[in-house]
């Protein structure tokens, strides 16, 4: 897993403001060192610096993570986070091999009654909580800000209030 630096590249960068970015030198603000887990990237074997390096290859306008690469085929097969983890919940089980059977959670399991609740609430996480952070926090409208935050707000009190009465496991 290739894990890009949590800021996005400045402004003044040449490639580009705000292209996430390989960058295992890069200093975190909050510590002064660098951050452990960032890294170079290898999925390409290419070590590109940008994601947008990635994207560009096969010729997309994209810019966003997360990415799930082919090494063999050489292209990007998912850029969907909810696609990504089930595609992984089905096929990578022999990634998590050391662990036993009972602390490998089945992320989506073959029931349909459950799958509708998970389908839901992927679709309120998605829309009000992933997606309503960036509607929010790059909204130049004021009327849409609102929205967004109370949506955001209103989206984690209803996750709080299903956590809080075990109705999720
Ligand atoms: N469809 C995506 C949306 C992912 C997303 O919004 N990614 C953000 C980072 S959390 C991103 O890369 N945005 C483009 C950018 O920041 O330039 C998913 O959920 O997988």
């Amino acid at each position: 897993m290739d894990v890009v630096f949590p800021n996005r590249a400045q402004e003044h960068n040449p490639e580009g403001p705000n292209n996430w970015q390989f960058a295992p030198e890069r200093i975190a603000m909050l510590t002064g060192a660098p951050l452990p887990e960032c890294a170079t990237e290898t999925a390409t074997r290419q070590a590109f610096r940008f994601v947008r390096n990635i994207h560009d290859a096969e010729g997309s306008k994209e810019r966003s993570v997360p990415i799930l690469y082919d090494r063999l085929s050489r292209w990007i097969v998912s850029n969907e986070s909810a696609e990504i983890v089930r595609m992984l919940n089905r096929s990578a089980g022999p990634l998590g091999i050391q662990y036993s059977n009972k602390m490998r959670h089945n992320l989506y399991p073959a029931d349909n009654n459950l799958r509708e609740d998970i389908n839901a609430l992927n679709k309120l996480i998605y829309i009000a909580i992933n997606n309503g952070a960036y509607k929010a926090g790059f909204s130049s409208d004021k009327a849409i800000y609102e929205t967004a935050y109370r949506k955001y707000f209103d989206a984690l009190a209803k996750l709080e209030s299903l956590l809080t009465d075990g109705l999720l496991f």
